[in-house]
């Protein structure tokens, strides 16, 4: 308000006290405090729905996701996916998506349900086929073009393999997985047996045959990347270890946390487990944003169908960074640079190589930017050397209750030919009968003490 009474008169009679040096009138000044709203490193893009991509922005102060798998830090070192081929196996993907038509790629494609080029999805009421589309999104959507999100590795190729929407052989699977070795660099895929915690399956003997064409023939020799969700089973008391996918030493098995760091409601244990990204929660803890059917977007992408992808455009981040990675060197990566950070197990443990491991988490949060600065210095690993040891062990006594029985074995760390350097994959192939399989478990100890589970109770 403008004061309509002077107050110049006590001013005067306060100035004619010999006493005062100075006087002033005091006035409200407007202040503001400084607090930090936005990490002021942030990338700016223009796409409307990367703020609330809160997974890409774990820096900001006032984030509930402290620790970050710093994708923006890999961005600013150059890497974003150039000239990486990145497919997604599932039930289609709408190629025409505004976000994703800029980096589709036909070559990446196919449809095995149809038979034919187009993996478009089938359109029904219910949407059922949008699965592939929003995992395709978080790979490979398009940067800076005003629509929808941003994907991880937004300037790599992104293709499709429509598999899912049909009736699912050993066949379509073998064929899904084989499509255009030379070509695609990451197989990712966000799918597997029943998660229903009773189902034992895996790759059929033609699915198995291209695990092994891949790893050995893929991208000209140095192996296929083949990406797998670690499973949706968690209250079914699932354990990942039943699923022959992820337990496989040719995958890559991603688990996920929530944005507070902690263990989702659909996690399944296991110890095939080799790293882990943030994904949906309980309800009050928020979904991931990505590319939906019908030109959409959505934030309600969720599970560990949401990690693959992640790892996926990661992976992706990397191979940019460094393209002469083994398969093997992608997996010894993610071993090295992934993080515990603050995701809460009540397993964490360290291994005989000095690394942090959980049977919830694998190694840890991912972290791109420490994958691709490794990723650029990496020396490929040697040559993979394989040990095999049998043992017909016996217990006398048919299992009734609890039953421990130990089975030592020095066979790979004696003199011969088979000697093992340091260990990188135990494949354990066990045959046990007993008439309730869910009550057996399995532990596998190595010789410097890490016990690692190999089948838990169901
Ligand atoms: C996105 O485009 C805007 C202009 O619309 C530009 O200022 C900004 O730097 C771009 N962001 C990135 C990360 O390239
Ligand atoms: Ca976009
Ligand atoms: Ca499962």
């Amino acid at each position: 308000k403008r004061s309509t009474l002077s107050s110049r008169g006590p001013h005067t009679f306060l100035r004619m006290d010999p006493q005062v040096k100075w006087l002033q009138q005091q006035e409200v000044k407007r202040r503001v405090k400084r607090q930090v709203r936005s990490d002021p490193q942030a990338l700016y893009f223009n796409d409307p729905i990367w703020s609330n991509m809160w997974y890409m922005h774990c820096g900001d102060k006032n984030s509930r996701c402290r620790s970050e798998m710093n994708v923006q830090a890999a961005w600013k070192k150059g890497y974003t996916g150039k000239n990486v081929v990145v497919t997604i196996l599932d039930d289609g993907i709408e190629r025409n998506h505004p976000d994703l038509a800029p980096n589709y790629d036909s070559y990446a494609s196919y449809d095995v349900n149809g038979n034919d080029y187009d993996p478009s999805p089938r359109y029904d009421a219910s949407n059922e086929n949008k699965h592939g589309t929003r995992c395709a999104g978080e790979v490979a959507a398009s940067a800076n073009n005003s629509y929808c999100i941003v994907g991880i590795a937004y300037n790599a190729k992104i293709g499709g393999i429509r598999m899912l929407d049909g009736d699912v052989t050993d066949v379509v699977e073998a064929k899904s997985l084989g499509i255009r070795p030379n070509y695609i660099d990451i197989y990712s895929a966000s799918w597997g047996p029943d998660d229903d915690g009773k189902t034992v399956d895996g790759p059929g003997r033609l699915a198995k045959q291209a695990f092994e064409y891949g790893i050995k023939k893929g991208r000209q020799g140095l192996g296929s990347i083949f990406v797998w969700a670690s499973g949706n089973g968690g209250r079914e008391g699932d354990h990942c270890s039943c699923d022959g996918y992820t337990n496989s030493i040719y995958t890559i098995s991603v688990s996920s946390t929530t944005e507070n760091g902690y263990k989702p409601w659909y996690l399944e244990e296991c110890a095939s487990t080799l790293a882990t990204t943030y994904s949906s929660g309980a309800f009050y803890e928020r979904k991931i944003v990505t590319t939906d059917l019908r030109q959409r977007c959505t934030d309600g992408h969720t599970g560990t169908s949401v990690s693959a992808p992640m790892v996926a455009g990661i992976i992706a981040l990397a191979l940019e960074a460094n393209n002469q990675l083994a398969w093997r060197d992608v997996q010894h990566l993610l071993v090295k640079t992934s993080r515990p950070a603050h995701l809460k197990a009540n397993d964490w443990k360290v291994n005989g190589a000095g690394h942090k491991v959980s049977h919830l988490y694998g190694f840890g949060l991912v972290d791109a930017e420490a994958l691709v600065m490794e990723a650029k210095k990496w020396t490929a690993v040697p040559a993979q050397h394989m040990c095999v040891a049998t043992t017909d062990k016996r217990p006398s006594i048919p299992v009734v209750q609890t039953l421990r029985t130990t089975t030592l074995t020095t066979a790979c760390a004696d003199h011969s030919d088979q000697r093992v350097g340091y260990l990188e994959h135990v494949v354990a192939r066990i045959s046990i009968s007993h008439p309730r399989r869910g009550d057996l478990q399995i532990h596998l100890i190595s010789p410097s003490g890490t016990k690692s589970q190999l089948l838990a109770k169901r």
